[in-house]
């Protein structure tokens, strides 16, 4: 076993990853981020200090970042799913759905949940406000992107969809889509059909309780 994977089964950016190893059947080694785990911890600290995770590690190379963990696992442990296209012009497609969904969707989602997180008196009321208002954009245009296709880049599982599950899963949880965005919804659902992703959810439901906003009782 040669991939370590710094993780924590909740995040959304390790779920991430998560399905990208899922889909290929890729054996890894959890190194799970835990206050559990204080060695963890610091062997994780140690190796990025920005402390963003995931974080992979292969034979002493340090992969950060999830696109780019996806992409050096596409490159050197290739599988039968193939999730950046060899086709450059459908990758770019796939690579402008993954930066959608990271920076349109997660990004708003992650302010909400993290200024919730403030005392009241630190708490940035318009940036929350903006934060909403982008995902009903995000949300909008995607519905419309849907309307004409099954997985986000088309009719291929790729990467996009794995920036998209955890993304559009934890962003109905805070900005719950509405239910005009009949696409966004039908397409999560399909999302959360894919058993990769199920597995995730899966192993993640015993966090729960962690999520700041109060985890509704459904999926
Ligand atoms: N751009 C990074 C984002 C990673 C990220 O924000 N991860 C969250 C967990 S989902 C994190 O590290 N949170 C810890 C913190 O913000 O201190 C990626 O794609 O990997």
């Amino acid at each position: 076993m040669t991939l370590k994977l710094y993780a924590h089964p909740f995040s959304s950016y390790c779920q991430k990853v998560l399905i990208a190893l899922y889909e290929n059947g890729t054996p890894f080694e959890w190194r799970t981020l835990s206050p559990d785990n204080p060695q963890v911890l610091e062997e994780f600290a140690a190796l990025w200090p920005i402390r963003r995770f995931p974080l992979l590690v292969d034979e002493g190379r340090t992969v950060t970042e999830s696109t780019i963990i996806i992409e050096y696992l596409g490159l050197h442990y290739p599988g039968p799913v193939t999730l950046i296209p060899d086709d450059r012009r459908a990758a770019l497609e796939v690579r402008e759905m993954d930066r959608f969904f990271d920076l349109y969707v997660s990004t708003p989602q992650q302010k909400i949940v993290f200024d919730s997180l403030r005392p009241e008196a630190e708490r940035d009321a318009r940036g929350v406000a903006d934060a909403r208002h982008m995902l009903d954009t995000a949300y909008s245009w995607l519905d419309r992107t849907m309307a004409r296709r099954t997985w986000a880049a088309g009719e291929h599982f790729s990467l996009a969809d794995c920036a998209a599950a955890p993304a559009l899963f934890y962003a109905d949880w805070t900005h719950r889509i509405g239910a005009a965005f009949e696409h966004v919804i039908a397409y999560r659902q399909r999302l959360l059909a894919r058993p990769s992703f199920a597995r995730a959810v899966d192993e993640a439901r015993p966090y729960r309780p962690l999520f700041p906003l109060g985890a509704p009782q459904r999926d």
